[in-house]
């Protein structure tokens, strides 16, 4: 029995709160510097394979069509009044960091299909399909390059070099797309949808600094990946005399200092700088660093601060070559995108669906990358932020929204789908 379209509509936030905390449990660790239970459920791995079948089961449990395409991204599919419509898509990702909360990625995927339990117990039909999307190494940390499942689908990146990404052991993606049976049989470029809307945590401090429940997010900033390889030499730590060192431990640590320096000089705007991966070689106290390792994680909201400040680092990588004895340094590119501005026609959309759900929000911008960023290639797009406590921390299992800022986030999602499913 079909309903009327209602104006707005509200989902079963017990219901959600539930399928998030069952998520959690797949992949779950106890966290010994929190003392909580954090999720590591690295992409492709075994534990992202369940994560995997627990979404698909819940997918089919929803009724909804389901398809997994060359690159693992998983789609699951309402029917809608009109078979020639394109859909409103949905989604985000459930891959997670090897440190993380319940709600990274998850909440959109989960909210996804919340959002069609609650249109199907209702009874309502809309024009347009509804697609709820999953996509593969959104975080990028396994294989080194982030959004990658939602790259390949708008065609940033191509499959094949997705699929020969290798881990830090030398698995490709491929291979482990193929071992955990993740990879499916339908073409990887997506066919673009009529709209895109993700609802995503905040993962930072602003909608709890104005005390608000909703962002309306307006577009995402710049990020650029680099690894960087210093080649010193091995020496005695007690004979080698110091003008006589090529020490790659000290030139990181000066590599990471200057960083620093450039953060808090202003002169980048917004700039922030992380280098989260180091490792020396041979790692042993008593020889001096022959090799060191590390990765640079740049995000700007000004494409051109973020040129200039991959200039500058370029620039001091040059400077260190030079200062100790036979010292070299090489780079790779594991990943670049630029700033995303979002459209502003589904952000009124967001906008006037929070309002009709009284729920306060603002406008900003998204200082982390999501899967949006890819898929506003294809189609107007927009998110949907929902405020964390603890000053919003995340990529840490201390990663917390309350289920009231989740239930009121995923309303303002279903009521944004079923408005972008029923327009022209
Ligand atoms: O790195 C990011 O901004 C996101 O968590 N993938
Ligand atoms: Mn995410
Ligand atoms: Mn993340």
């Amino acid at each position: 029995m079909t309903s009327p379209t209602p104006e707005k509509i509200t989902v079963n936030g017990d219901r959600l709160w539930q399928s998030l905390m069952d998520l959690a449990e797949i992949g779950a660790y106890d966290d010994e510097r929190t003392g909580l239970r954090g999720v590591n459920r690295l992409a492709l791995t075994d534990a992202d394979a369940a994560g995997r079948r627990q979404v698909i089961t819940w997918m089919e449990q929803a009724c909804l069509t389901v398809r997994i395409d060359r690159m693992g991204n998983i789609y699951g599919r309402r029917e809608g009044t009109d078979p020639h419509a394109t859909p409103v898509l949905t989604g985000s990702h459930i891959d997670s960091v090897a440190t993380a909360g319940a709600f990274d990625g998850c909440l959109g995927v989960l909210g996804g299909i919340e959002v069609i339990r609650t249109l199907d117990e209702r009874g309502i039909t809309t024009r347009r399909p509804i697609e709820v999307g999953v996509f593969t190494e959104e975080e990028g940390v396994r294989f080194g390059t982030d959004m990658l499942g939602s790259a390949v689908a708008a065609g940033r990146l191509t499959l094949d070099y997705a699929h020969a990404l290798t881990d830090r052991d030398g698995l490709t993606l491929g291979d482990e797309l193929a071992r955990t049976g993740s990879n499916g049989p339908t073409d990887v470029r997506l066919t673009p949808p009529h709209a895109y809307v993700e609802c995503h945590i905040e993962q930072g401090p602003v909608l709890a600094e104005h005390n608000v429940e909703i962002g309306v997010v307006t577009g995402v900033q710049g990020i650029s990946w680099q690894e960087i390889t210093i080649h010193g030499r091995a020496a005695h730590a007690g004979t080698t005399p110091t003008h006589l060192r090529a020490d790659a431990g000290l030139a990181a640590a000066q590599i990471i200092v200057h960083l620093r320096a450039m953060v808090d000089s202003g002169e980048y705007e917004g700039l922030r700088a992380t280098v989260g991966h180091l490792i020396v070689h041979p790692d042993l106290t008593n020889i001096v660093p022959a090799r060191a390792e590390l990765t640079v994680d740049l995000r700007n909201p000004d494409d051109a601060q973020m040129a200039r400040a991959e200039r500058a680092l370029a620039a001091l990588l040059e400077d260190l070559e030079g200062s100790q004895p036979g010292l070299s340094l090489t780079t790779r590119r594991m990943a670049k995108t630029a700033y995303v501005p979002f459209d502003t026609g589904v952000q009124k959309v967001i906008a006037q669906a929070a309002d009709d759900h009284a729920l306060d929000h603002i406008s900003l911008l998204s200082v982390a990358g999501h899967d949006a960023q890819e898929i506003a290639a294809l189609c107007p797009t927009a998110m949907i932020f929902v405020r964390g406590e603890y000053d919003g921390i995340s990529h840490n299992p201390r990663e917390y929204s309350t289920p009231q800022a989740c239930t009121h986030g995923v309303d303002v999602l279903a009521t944004t789908c079923l408005r972008l499913a029923n327009q022209d």
